[in-house]
């Protein structure tokens, strides 16, 4: 334990553990050993000092008082929320007791872990847990639900999620913000967005909702969903047709722009107007103030890519820089995410070698199908970083899944979740803030560290602490399974395949708190794509059946229901966290279903009348937000609502487990609803 947990009084460093691009520095400050503040770390290059509201109130998570406390088993029916306390002792007892019967009936395969980044330290997430179930011999989970289309289609056009340094943005001078709301979830590169229009920046934001983002922009460009690519093919259409390419850049950087200007002359304004909903006058403009601004910015967002086409709307998104250049100039270029430049020793963390023979894979997209149908069936499900039961797409099914009475769940949190609610045994999980691990942004180029600042909360343990529990008791002897801490961190930062981490040590780490890799500008240089170049032409994709130049292919749900339904993330939670705890409920108020006057004039919905959503998947409950935000024709909620505030609000029952274009990624947003008045007042 580091002093700061022991220490009763004063200001101790810290790291912000969630999934945000953020990842800000922290600085808490404790009395009487406790958290008294959370704020931001002056010192922090990128985050300057400034968090978001959430974790500014992030003390009243860690004292909640529904916070788990002590390992918990069921004892009423799956779903109805009875446990009674038992010791650690007999929980990793009867965890460990089923599986291996299950492993000496069925095989270890029969087991399946299921987990996200509900907190991003490395050793927690992919670290003795991952070493633990491919020892094992179980299924393995495929993790998809959150960037996996976007970042494989980038990929195709970049090679690797690399992208422009956030902290050279504020010299951009034009930003623009591609299905990402980052008001909401990206507050710096908004902030550096405030400092480059300060120098005369424009910022343009191309949304299906004119959310907390689409009103901080200059321009606000609304759009019909899973349309994008066919934009960024019209915008292409103009810089050819208009000379506003780099000729000397595509030459030198790019494979396949020839064939890529012979291809976009089929994506007129006209027709790519009558395809997105955007005006051609508006294409025009936008395409030549992209095409005449330098440096010019793109920062994708994730919303874009959660459609059935997301993986080739990234990728061709990802093209347009490559036309004109942009990436040649300090804070031009793009970021859709930038986990390459930090890319740990992975292997060494999550030790692969350990799993003898190759076992089934799960896409943790089709939890729900999983579950239910399988076969031979997976009978043990472990839950830690993730809440499933309403964060994963067709969430009926993923009910009916942990309904089973014959699925044995252990559900690892530091709240009774909705899946915990399913749980046979519940196990009380740490904070971020109660353990050690080492943190890497997937938006800026820091490392982070960090050490225990409080003790544990209960009987808490951390992810690692019980992976090393259940190893011992299920007789698993390898040395790796038995290592410290700081054995893990060491092994994940000792990666000579990544230059850029060269330097970024535990000793430095533990005496700096964060360090900044060693990156370089993308060009002069070669990309890790097959050519070492940007593929505007893919041959890679084209052995794989996708068409190797960028395409626009409409979302697949078709013509039956009258809306396309955007069920995207909010303010004041992150995913589902915080959604359990009364102040982030308080300030996100109630959940609310974005529509435009004409469709609720027609339906005879007013403001503020509770409406019913409903699919062939399921229904919900929200309150009608009437305005003209979003497109007719197209309905938005914000946030993933839970506990008894989300009871009615889950508004996974009605996305579509579908699996995207690529990388098996989530398609949330590219589901269709009809919309019906309820006839009473919303909360
Ligand atoms: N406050 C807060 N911050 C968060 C999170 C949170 O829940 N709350 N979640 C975190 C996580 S895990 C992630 S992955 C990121 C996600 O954060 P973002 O990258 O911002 O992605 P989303 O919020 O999923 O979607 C972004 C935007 O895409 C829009 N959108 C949906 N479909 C389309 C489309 O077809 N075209 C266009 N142009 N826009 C579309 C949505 O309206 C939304 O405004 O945020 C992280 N930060
Ligand atoms: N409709 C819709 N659905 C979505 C999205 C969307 O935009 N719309 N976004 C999707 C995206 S991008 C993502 S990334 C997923 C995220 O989905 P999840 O990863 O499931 O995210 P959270 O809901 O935040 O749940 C994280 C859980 O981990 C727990 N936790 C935190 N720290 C620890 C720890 O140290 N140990 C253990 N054992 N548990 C811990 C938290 O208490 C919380 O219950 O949701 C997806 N679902
Ligand atoms: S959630 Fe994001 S913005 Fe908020 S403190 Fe954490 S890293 Fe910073
Ligand atoms: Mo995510």
């Amino acid at each position: 334990m580091s002093n700061y947990a022991n220490q009763q009084t004063g200001v101790v460093p810290a790291v912000c553990s969630l999934d945000c691009p953020d990842q800000c520095g922290l600085l808490i400050h404790k009395a009487e050993s406790k958290i008294i503040k959370i704020e931001g770390d002056p010192a922090h290059p990128v985050t300057q000092g400034a968090i978001c509201n959430k974790v500014r109130h992030l003390a009243d998570r860690i004292y909640d008082p529904k916070r788990l406390q002590y390992p918990l088993k069921r004892v009423g029916a799956k779903g109805e929320g009875l446990f009674e306390r038992i010791s650690w002792e007999e929980a990793v007892e009867t965890i460990t007791d089923r599986w291996k019967s299950l492993i000496a009936g069925y095989g270890a395969e029969a087991i399946l872990p299921y987990s996200f980044y509900g907190n991003m330290g490395r050793i927690g997430t992919e670290g003795l847990d991952r070493r633990f179930f491919y020892r094992m011999g179980a299924s393995r989970l495929q993790y998809t639900i959150c960037q996996a289309a976007g970042s494989e289609g980038y990929n195709y056009t970049m090679g690797a999620n690399l992208g422009t340094d956030p902290e050279d943005t504020v010299h951009a001078k034009l930003i623009i913000m591609w299905g990402i709301n980052a008001v909401s979830t990206n507050m710096h590169q908004v902030m550096l967005a405030e400092q480059a229009r300060k120098r005369g920046a424009k910022v343009v934001a191309i949304d299906v909702h004119r959310n907390q983002t689409g009103r901080w922009a200059d321009w606000f460009i609304p759009i019909l969903p899973g349309t994008d690519a066919a934009l960024a093919l019209g915008l292409m259409h103009i810089l050819f047709a208009e000379n506003m390419v780099d000729e000397a850049f595509l030459s030198a950087y790019t494979v396949g722009h020839e064939e890529l200007r012979e291809h976009v002359k089929a994506y007129d304004p006209d027709k790519v107007s009558a395809i997105t909903g955007v005006p051609a006058d508006d294409i025009y403009r936008l395409a030549r103030m992209y095409g005449q601004t330098s440096p010019s910015f793109l920062r994708i967002g994730n919303g874009i890519q959660h459609h059935d086409n997301g993986g080739m709307c990234v990728r061709t998104i990802a093209c347009l820089p490559a036309l004109t250049g942009a990436w040649l100039t300090k804070g031009g270029g793009a970021i859709k995410g930038n986990s390459g430049y930090l890319e740990h020793n992975a292997a060494a963390l999550q030790r692969p070698d350990l799993l003898k023979a190759p076992t089934r894979r799960i896409n943790m997209n089709r939890i729900g199908s999983a579950l239910l149908e399988l076969d031979p069936p997976i009978r043990s499900l472990y839950v830690y970083n993730s809440n499933p039961a309403v964060v994963a797409p067709h969430a009926g099914k993923v009910k009916r899944g942990l309904e089973r009475e014959d699925l044995f769940t252990v559900v690892h949190d530091l709240f009774l979740t909705e899946t915990a609610m399913y749980a046979d045994i519940v196990l009380p999980a740490t904070s971020s803030l109660e353990n050690k691990d080492f943190f890497k942004s997937y938006w800026h180029h820091y490392v982070h560290l960090q050490e225990p600042v409080i003790e544990p909360y209960g009987e808490s343990k951390s992810n690692v602490e019980v992976f090393r529990l259940l190893a011992e008791a299920m007789g698993f002897e390898e040395e790796a399974l038995r290592q410290s801490d700081d054995e893990l961190i060491r092994q994940a930062l000792d990666y000579p395949a990544n230059p850029r981490l060269k330097g970024v040590t535990l000793e430095r780490l533990t005496e700096e708190r964060f360090v900044k890799a060693e990156v370089k500008p993308l060009f002069p240089g070669r990309l890790p794509t097959p050519s070492g170049k940007i593929e505007l032409y893919s041959a890679a994709m084209a052995r794989k059946g996708y068409p190797p130049l960028p395409t626009y292919t409409p979302l697949s749900e078709g013509e039956e229901l009258p809306f396309w339904f955007i069920p995207a993330p909010n303010h004041n939670f992150l995913n589902s966290t915080f959604a359990h705890n009364d102040k982030h409920v308080r300030m996100e108020r109630t959940p609310k279903l974005h529509m435009h006057a004409a469709d609720a004039s027609r339906l005879g919905i007013v403001n503020g009348e509770l409406v019913r959503v409903s699919n062939g998947r399921g229904e919900c409950e929200l309150t009608a937000a009437v305005g003209e935000d979003v497109l007719p024709g197209v309905v938005v909620s914000q946030g993933l609502w839970a506990g008894k505030a989300g009871a009615k609000a889950l508004v996974n029952a009605l996305t579509p487990d579908r699996v995207a274009d690529m990388g098996g990624g989530a398609t949330f947003f590219s589901g269709k609803v009809q919309v019906e008045r309820l006839g009473r007042a919303g909360d």
